[in-house]
């Protein structure tokens, strides 16, 4: 071989392995909690400042209609990491603290598949998807199945919600710092041990329920569930957000030679908001605002950590919220009176639990310097079951058809390449909708039309409803009656996606509709 001919040997291999390195970013996930629509001043909060939040937009791509596939906590977690709607199986609502692991091992996952591409893989923060085999999570002893057993290396998580029992950290597979000497104890039924309860001692409590929210006072809060034992592991509740920077730090720190996959899921906003003293009072409107300012924090720790290891420019970060908005949800807080004119919805209509937009229409944010362009606004229709495949597509993976059968590749559109929009987006609350292009349709239902408990207005109505988001995205005005064939398309278009189980379904032809 002549010199000329290996040089550019040479450089052909080291062009193809860069390049190769380059598609491969570290990705960070950062997954809020009912954080709303208008909650952030980069979709147009005025009464907020999002300034680290806003940084990661202004330096990525904004997108305007990118849908959690529900309205709440645990079926949207079950879908982002399955690329499967939830609402096809059985038991994936909100699942209680003491659910057994609602998602099988054997499966294709969001984090197994960066596994299999060789990213050391971790999730950081709350869990809600059950824990433990068909007699639940052993508290005192080893936890699985669980996050490890689903593709993730290394797990530190809130077992399910923060007013839910237990609080206490599961680091892999045990409860961390646990003294067997004083075991847990957990029950959902009747009350266990003799640690007070918020209906017996409402005036133990530093932050009183409005609704629900009675049972074992942890921290001078009553929560749902009943829980003794366990008090060296017990989590303090102003400190939650500081500790998982501190061990999504560790893990980027360890990780930061190899490509690796972080899903920080942050107990901010969801109640009980309890800010950290450097944010209390800060944001003028009250105890949500100032959890929404040290959700914003926490976006500025993680890129400053990136920068400082100097691998800021090829991480993917991702940053989105699991269902929409909501101020009362069960704590008396005073989020409602401190509102201040602060529109947690944004122009949408109802918030978490609905069937309008407010519910699963959520903030989406990518920002990846060396891939993709900075400043853009996407309004291409995506949703966030479709991470996996996305993922699947970046690291050069084909799934087979059987396997996370709701999720498409939209990967050209999650990097800003396309703006195409998704054919479809389903929705799921009490009930399921389906948005193409610009129209949506909510399938009758005969639920309550509003929750008063949360004062949201859930889109149950029991005739169809039809809505024009191109012109009127607070789905104020039925056009269900004007555009019958409308409807008929979209029913069966829905019927299609809930009767093919699991498997892709065709395109289907109705260009009309875009
Ligand atoms: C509800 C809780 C609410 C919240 C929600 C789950 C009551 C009265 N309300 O049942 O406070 O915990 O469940 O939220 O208990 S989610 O974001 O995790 O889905
Ligand atoms: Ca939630």
């Amino acid at each position: 071989m002549s010199k000329k001919v290996f040089e550019l040997l040479l450089f052909l291999i080291l062009f193809v392995f860069t390049s190769a390195a380059q598609q491969r970013p570290n990705i960070v996930v950062i997954y809020a909690d009912d954080l709303g629509y208008g909650d952030l001043s980069c979709y147009g909060a005025t009464k907020i400042k999002t300034d680290n939040i806003d940084k990661l937009a202004a330096n990525g791509i904004r997108f305007t209609n990118a849908h959690a596939t529900s309205a709440t906590c645990t079926p949207s977690r079950f879908s982002i990491i399955t690329g499967t709607y939830a609402w096809r199986k059985q038991g994936t609502g909100i699942a209680p603290g003491n659910a057994s692991l609602i998602i099988p091992v054997d499966k294709i996952t969001l984090p197994s598949i960066l596994k299999k591409a060789g990213y050391a893989t971790a999730i950081v923060g709350k869990w809600h998807l059950g824990l433990g085999g068909a007699d639940g999570p052993d508290w005192n002893g080893e936890i699985k199945p669980g996050p490890n057993e689903l593709g993730f290396d290394y797990s530190f998580i809130l077992p399910a919600t923060v007013d839910r029992v237990p609080c206490v950290y599961v680091e892999n597979h045990r409860v961390a710092n646990l003294d067997p000497a004083d075991p847990i104890t957990v029950n959902y039924n009747e009350k266990v041990g003799d640690w007070p309860t918020g209906k017996e001692y409402p005036e133990l409590l530093k932050l009183r329920p409005s609704h629900g929210h009675d049972q074992t006072i942890i921290n001078g809060i009553s929560r749902i569930g009943f829980m003794t034992g366990g008090k060296a592991a017990l989590w303090n509740d102003d400190d939650i957000a500081d500790k998982l920077i501190e061990k999504s730090t560790a893990f980027i720190s360890s990780n930061k030679a190899k490509p690796f996959f972080l899903m920080l899921t942050t107990h901010d906003v969801h109640v009980p908001r309890t800010p950290h003293d450097r944010f209390k009072n800060k944001s003028g409107l009250g105890t949500r605002g100032d959890v929404i300012l040290q959700l914003d924090a926490t976006v500025g720790q993680i890129q400053k950590v990136l920068d400082s290891l100097g691998i800021a420019d090829n991480t993917m970060i991702i940053f989105s919220s699991d269902n929409g908005p909501v101020v009362d949800d069960g704590y008396a807080d005073s989020a409602v009176i401190k509102l201040n004119g602060h529109t947690p919805s944004g122009p949408l209509r109802g918030g978490k639990y609905s069937a309008f937009d407010a519910g699963t229409r959520v903030p989406f944010i990518v920002k990846w310097t060396k891939g993709i362009k900075a400043g853009k606004t996407s309004n291409a229709l995506f949703s966030q079951v479709d991470l996996l495949s996305c993922f699947a597509a970046l690291t050069g993976q084909q799934l087979t058809s059987g396997e996370a059968g709701d999720s498409f590749n939209a990967l050209d559109v999650l990097l800003g390449r396309s703006d195409k929009n998704r054919e479809y987006v389903i929705e799921h609350a009490n009930t399921l909708s389906v948005i193409r292009g610009k129209w949506k349709y909510i399938e009758p239902n005969n639920g309550p039309a509003i929750n008063k408990q949360v004062n949201i207005e859930l889109g149950n109505l029991p005739k169809a409803q039809l809505y024009d988001l191109s012109e009127d995205i607070g789905e104020k005005n039925n056009l269900a009656e004007k555009y019958p064939s409308v409807v008929k398309t979209l029913s069966a278009l829905l019927q299609k996606v809930k009767d093919k189980s699991t498997n892709k379904i065709e395109t289907m032809h109705a260009s009309s509709l875009q």
